[in-house]
């Protein structure tokens, strides 16, 4: 029997080692790691090969983030990062977990070693599968594989019983059928990653902006006057952007970022594509740092606010954009009413700022009209998520910021499809027009009735009310929230079944019954009987473009994401009239059936074949609200925090460090911050540590505390950080035991991995 296998990686420390913060980012270190993870995961002639093609026109695209690539100028050897560079050798890794691993290493010991040993064992060669009761996977034919899913989605007492999660690497192919498969089963359980991600800027926008998207695009970075980086780390999750902040300043553009962190690589940067800059001091990206307390934005937004308006009222039209407000946007004047509630002096104290350092800023943005707003995770994973964004489009939308060349909102997506996938419709909520689309073009009844976001489908299998768990990529267990809960729900399921590239703790944390479905990556070569496919993606600012790996695929096992998909749809759906092997023999059929049934994709594959793709089209981009409730772009009305610390309580943010794609953990440095060898750290403030007693790498346990409820982590090493004070910060996925289930963002349910209220003590 299969005993207890861990859900957490295990207290483990390895070794902490701190140097200091560096002043500049990217540079020569940068591509020395890049280079060594190539060499030591992929080897020198491969790697070179692979990092040729990489985010080039005739290549595949990284699978690392989703930051667009130049529409014309490409770098000569290749339009990559460090940590794209890092992606690619994960994935192209010599290392094999074969059927001969699965029979020596039990799911028991398997669980025992920390995620950073999981991924390392390699790529996964064969379909396997983990009897009930069994200690060990064991191999199975994919045929057999099919027909027991088919089975078990066939004996539920209803298609909501089954939950299919998505994470952000499946090409539009990929998605596209297999949201038709499941709508077709006849549920809209499609909980995506984007849920515990983005979702709160796809419901802030839509609301005030009638679309879910950003709407710049990499030119306008060119062409803008201001950019301000709000919640992001861009130096270490999407290095290739401090190359589009490097154009701003040269163009004489400036930057503001807050962040609670000075993290280096938005303070200054050193162009891996320009050689020549390698060495010397590296070029100085931010003008003007407001290091805001977590969860301090609305407030600090809500002080620029009304310092607009006191100037406004002072000068009339020296602030405001009244033309662009009278003709585009609704709700001013309920805006200005609330502003008048808020005192400056009572919204202070949550930023940590001086009232000095905000009006310098504010500054910049009043004497500026051209203003891009970039915002990722430090944004959407509160409470008050959506209240981040919508304050932050208040601001666009009084500057009349949006909808023209150097201007608009940049949501950064994480996932390198992650946006495409929701084009496809991975949505738990489809839209009706979508659902009569699908209809048509595919004579079935489409379900009706929401389906499961993340949060939902966890709660839905913790009470049986969902009983087959299917993950199209990802690491469910280790990126959600609530650990232990999430553990309990997977394993109360009769069949949880996961396609992957690689091993992680998601294929040891199962019901009754487990399946490993392996596929192809990025980086491999897709054939469908003879002929050769390509896949499609879209990227964070909307262009849709080619993909086509290079290497031959690691083993001959594999199936295509597509491919899977649709062995499934032949499996389990009888009485289907669509022609599921014919669509998969050829990904032009499927792209035909996006084109009609997806606006934007007209000529699809005659514009995919187009060098750099096509834009989809984006209503906020073209200055048209008309798709949102009131025909216009709608002013909003935002609630700063409302979380009131104890005596000895912190905030503490659940982030990345340099050497880790989310849950996949490429080595155990967080070189940028100075941390080394040690990932079980909680950065503090000096002050605080002081206050609390303690000293620097003491070993300490988390205790958070949400509705009297209380949740552990023990042995994490205290460090010393700029960081504000009563705010903390530690790594995810180790510190996801710590966020409550039930703590997320209003209205777009996004788990707030980024306000986890702790307490700190030693061990
Ligand atoms: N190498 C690499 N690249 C990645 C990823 C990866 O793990 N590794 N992940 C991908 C994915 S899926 C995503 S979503 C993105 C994530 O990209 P990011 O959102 O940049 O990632 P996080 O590490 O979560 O960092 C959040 C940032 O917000 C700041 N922050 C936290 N709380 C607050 C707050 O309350 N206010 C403000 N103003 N700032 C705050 C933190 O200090 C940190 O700088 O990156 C993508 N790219
Ligand atoms: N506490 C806390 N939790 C968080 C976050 C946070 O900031 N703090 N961030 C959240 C965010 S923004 C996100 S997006 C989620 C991420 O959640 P997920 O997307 O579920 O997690 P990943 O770690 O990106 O998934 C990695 C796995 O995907 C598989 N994989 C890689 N490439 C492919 C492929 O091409 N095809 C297939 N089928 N599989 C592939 C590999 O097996 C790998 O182990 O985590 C969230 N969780
Ligand atoms: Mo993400």
């Amino acid at each position: 029997m299969s005993k207890n296998p861990k859900e957490q990686p295990p207290e483990k420390l390895t070794g902490i080692k701190l140097i200091e913060v560096p002043k500049t980012s990217v540079g020569v270190k940068a591509i020395a790691s890049a280079l060594t993870h190539i060499k030591n995961e992929v080897g020198v002639r491969k790697g070179i090969q692979l990092l040729s093609k990489l985010n080039q026109r005739d290549g595949f695209d990284c699978p690392g983030c989703a930051w667009p690539d130049p529409d014309d100028k490409r770098a000569f050897l290749a339009e990559y990062c460090e940590n794209g560079a890092k992606a690619v050798a994960e994935e192209a890794t010599k290392n094999k977990v074969s059927p001969m691993f699965f029979s020596t290493h039990s799911v028991q010991e398997l669980s025992e070693l920390s995620d950073y040993e999981i991924g390392k064992s390699g790529r996964i060669t064969h379909p396997m599968y983990l009897a009930e009761g069994s200690t060990h996977y064991q191999e199975i034919s994919w045929d057999n594989a099919f027909q027991m899913i088919g089975e078990e989605l066939n004996s539920l007492n209803s298609p909501d019983e089954a939950i299919f999660y998505t994470s952000g690497r499946t090409s539009n192919e990929a998605a596209f059928l297999y949201q038709l498969f499941v709508r077709q089963f006849g549920t809209n359980n499609l909980p995506d990653c984007s849920n515990m991600c983005h979702e709160s800027s796809g419901v802030a926008l839509s609301q005030t902006l009638g679309i879910g998207k950003g709407s710049v695009t990499l030119d306008d970075f060119n062409h803008t006057d201001l950019v301000i980086v709000i919640g992001q780390n861009p130096g270490t999750n999407h290095p290739r952007m401090l190359a589009a902040l490097g154009e701003t300043k040269k163009n004489g553009g400036k930057i503001i970022t807050i962040n609670p962190l000075p993290e280096v690589g938005l303070m200054n940067f050193k162009d891996p594509q320009n050689p020549l800059k390698w060495i010397g001091s590296g070029q100085e990206l931010t003008d003007e740092f407001l290091q805001v307390k977590i969860n301090g934005d609305v407030a600090l937004l809500k002080i620029i606010l009304k310092l607009m308006k006191e100037k406004e009222d002072a000068e009339p039209n020296s602030v405001f954009n009244h033309q662009f407000i009278k003709q585009k946007t609704a709700g001013l004047d309920k805006l200005l009413k609330d502003l008048d509630t808020y005192s400056i002096e009572e919204l202070l104290p949550q930023t940590g700022l001086t009232i000095e350092q905000i009006k310098k800023t504010t500054e910049l943005i009043i004497n500026n009209d051209k203003i891009i707003i970039c915002w990722a995770m430090g944004l959407t994973q509160h409470k008050n998520g959506v209240d981040n964004i919508r304050e932050v489009v208040n601001i666009l939308l009084l500057k009349g910021s949006i909808g023209k060349k150097g201007a608009g909102t940049c949501p950064v997506r994480g996932h390198s499809n992650v946006q495409g996938d929701r084009t496809m419709g991975i949505w738990e909520r489809p839209k009706p027009a979508f659902l009569d689309s699908l209809e048509k073009e595919f004579n079935f009844k489409a379900p009706r009735k929401h389906g499961y976001d993340v949060v939902e489908a966890i709660e839905a299998m913790h009470q049986n009310k969902a009983k087959v768990f299917f993950g199209m990529g990802g690491n469910f267990i280790s990126a959600t929230p609530d650990t232990k809960f999430t553990a309990k729900a997977l394993i109360n399921c009769n069949l949880t079944v996961q396609v992957s590239t690689k091993l992680n703790r998601s294929h040891l944390i199962t019901g009754k019954k487990a399946l490993i479905l392996p596929c192809l990556g990025r980086t491999e070569k897709d054939f469908q009987g003879k002929n050769e496919q390509f896949v499609s993606v879209e990227n964070s600012m909307g262009v849709v473009h080619q993909s086509k790996g290079t290497l031959h695929p690691c083993s001959s096992k594999l199936l295509s994401e597509p491919a899977i998909v649709v062995g499934l749809a032949n499996a389990t759906l009888i009485k289907s009239t669509t022609n599921w092997s014919k669509l998969v023999s050829n990904y032009d059929l499927i792209r035909d059936k996006i084109e009609a049934t997806i606006p934007g994709f007209k000529d699809y594959n005659k514009r995919i074949r187009i060098k750099g793709g096509f834009y989809l089209p984006n209503n906020a981009r073209d200055n048209n609200f008309t798709p949102t409730k009131t025909g216009k772009a709608n002013f909003s009305l935002n609630k700063p925090s409302e979380i009131q610390l104890e005596k000895n309580q912190f905030i503490m943010m659940t982030i990345r460090t340099h050497d880790q794609y989310n849950t996949t953990i490429y080595g155990l440095d967080d070189r940028y911050r100075g941390i080394l060898n040690e990932r079980r750290v909680v950065m503090m403030n000096p002050n605080d540590i002081e206050l609390a007693g303690l000293k620097k790498l003491d070993l300490v346990d988390l205790t958070s505390h949400f509705n009297n409820e209380e949740r552990v982590a023990k042995g994490f090493l205290v460090v010393s950080y700029d960081i504000p004070k009563q705010c903390a910060a530690s790594y995810f996925p180790e510190a996801n035991v710590l966020v409550p289930l039930k703590s997320k963002a209003d209205i777009s349910n996004t788990p707030a991995s980024k306000t986890v209220i702790i307490s700190i003590k030693k061990q």
